[in-house]
């Protein structure tokens, strides 16, 4: 079975093709406008990047080279004796555009269960930290901290050409892949279980089936396939999210891919971006605290209408370009719907409800653009259900898997020669000046 390299090298060339045309026809060919309220707007919108593993469309969601997410659940090889598809053959189809074998899925599954160990002073690293410092924040210190064994900036170092970049990076991005659940577990075992040792990586498993064992759920099947479906969904989003933009901008100075993605760590750490799935548990249980587990579509609004007030915003809901409801979010809900005992967790009864009162609550306040949920509207309350309370830890899973998108997108960028990312800023003056 050709592996992911083989098959990389065989559609690189193809693609760097496609590159060198539009480059040469279309350089100078106009795209969009800018206005000031670009500008001044967080750049909504202006098309100004390039990326290949995904496009997002407002109204239908995202697209992995074409395909939706039913057409993923329908080709992408899932676990053995499981259903739901896996990080390994997301990660396939998201670097060379196609849908690998099971037997090229099982491969990579091996290489990465060879690869998880993390370096002794890492763990130390890690072990190190005060069970108070955010799971976030541990988890970008831990990816930067890897840098150590980047075989990218090693050979840079000596002397490579520009047409080698792509294959170092790639040796980094399957390292730090492979790496990613081993720290994310450690961290958890740390702040939540202290003391309890991890398991060896079993080599048979598939990289969550491994994740979901580290954490201590290996004997759930329900969660471990929730969690390969979770991270296989989160993968990527298009190119111009706060931590796919960071690897990629980060990327472009040639940082090598543990310090690009340990940046764009610290951006999904944010509240407005990957932080908002623990932010909508912290928001579902503040409102089951007070008004208790059987809440009337009444209660809730007011307690929305509460949160608009004091100049919050609604966790979960809305989002940057979608102007619909998020297809991961249908995804994760059709998971739940599929699985009677998820229906008597009062916390996805409540999550549910939700939903069935926000938008038009959103609709009513008028300042959204988008009142639809979004991928984390529903993304914490499965884990809840199944034991993994500690919300907290939510946005690490999410960081585990944006991974698959943001470094598939370092090998490309570097496979196409994309340049440093350098765009135009202005000041207010200079803007007046301009439109004068
Ligand atoms: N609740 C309340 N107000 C909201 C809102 C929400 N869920 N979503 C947007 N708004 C407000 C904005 O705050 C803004 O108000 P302002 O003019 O006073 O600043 C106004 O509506 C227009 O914002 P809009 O253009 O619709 O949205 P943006 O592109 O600026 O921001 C995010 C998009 C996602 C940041 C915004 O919808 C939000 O804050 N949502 C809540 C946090 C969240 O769920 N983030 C996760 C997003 C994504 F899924 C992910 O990264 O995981």
């Amino acid at each position: 079975t050709k592996s992911l390299k083989e098959t990389l090298q065989e559609v690189i060339p193809g693609k760097q093709e496609q590159l060198k045309k539009l480059k040469a026809e279309h350089a100078q060919t106009v795209v969009g406008d800018v206005k000031v309220e670009n500008i001044i707007g967080g750049m909504r919108g202006i098309k100004a990047m390039l990326w290949e593993a995904s496009v997002l469309d407002p109204n239908e969601g995202i697209r992995f080279h074409g395909l939706s997410i039913p057409d993923c659940q329908k080709v992408l090889p899932p676990a053995p004796g499981g259903k739901e598809i896996i990080a390994e053959s997301m990660l396939w189809l998201l670097l060379t555009g196609q849908v690998p074998t099971e037997a090229q899925t099982r491969q990579l599954s091996r290489e990465l269960a060879e690869k998880g160990d993390l370096p002794p002073f890492v763990e130390k690293l890690v072990d190190s930290f005060p069970a108070t410092l955010h799971p976030m924040t541990q988890l970008g210190m831990g990816v930067a901290a890897l840098n150590h064994d980047s075989l990218f900036q090693a050979a840079y170092e000596k002397g490579i050409k520009k047409s080698e970049y792509w294959t170092y990076t790639l040796d980094d991005c399957i390292n730090l892949i492979a790496r990613l659940p081993t720290l994310a577990a450690r961290i958890y075992r740390n702040v939540y279980k202290s003391g309890t040792p991890l398991p060896a990586l079993n080599k048979d498993l598939d990289l969550i089936g491994n994740y979901s064992a580290l954490l201590g759920f290996g004997d759930n099947h329900n969660l471990t396939e929730y969690l390969r479906l979770y991270i296989a969904l989160h993968g990527d989003h298009e190119g111009g999210n706060a931590s796919a933009h960071t690897a990629h901008l980060v990327g472009s100075t040639l940082s090598d891919p543990y310090l690009s993605y340990s940046a764009a760590l610290f951006a999904l750490a944010g509240p407005l971006h990957g932080l908002a799935n623990q932010e909508v548990l912290r928001w579902q249980m503040a409102m089951q605290a007070e008004l208790g587990s059987d809440v009337s579509h009444e209660q809730i609004k007011e307690y929305l209408w509460k949160t608009l007030k004091s100049g919050q915003v609604v966790p979960g809901y809305g989002h940057g370009v979608l102007r619909n409801p998020d297809p991961r979010f249908i995804a994760l809900q059709e998971f739940c719907d599929a699985r009677p005992e998820l229906q008597e967790s009062s916390i996805i009864r409540l999550v549910k409800k939700t939903y069935e009162v926000a938008p038009d609550v959103l609709k009513e306040h008028g300042k959204t653009k988008n009142p639809y949920p979004n991928v984390d509207a529903t993304s914490g309350c499965v884990l809840h259900h199944y034991g993994l309370t500690e919300f907290k830890y939510y946005t690490v899973i999410f960081g585990v898997s944006r991974a698959l998108g943001a470094l598939t997108q370092l090998v490309w960028a570097r496979a196409l020669g994309l340049p440093l990312e350098r765009p135009k800023s202005l000041s207010m003056d200079a803007i007046e000046k301009l439109i004068k």
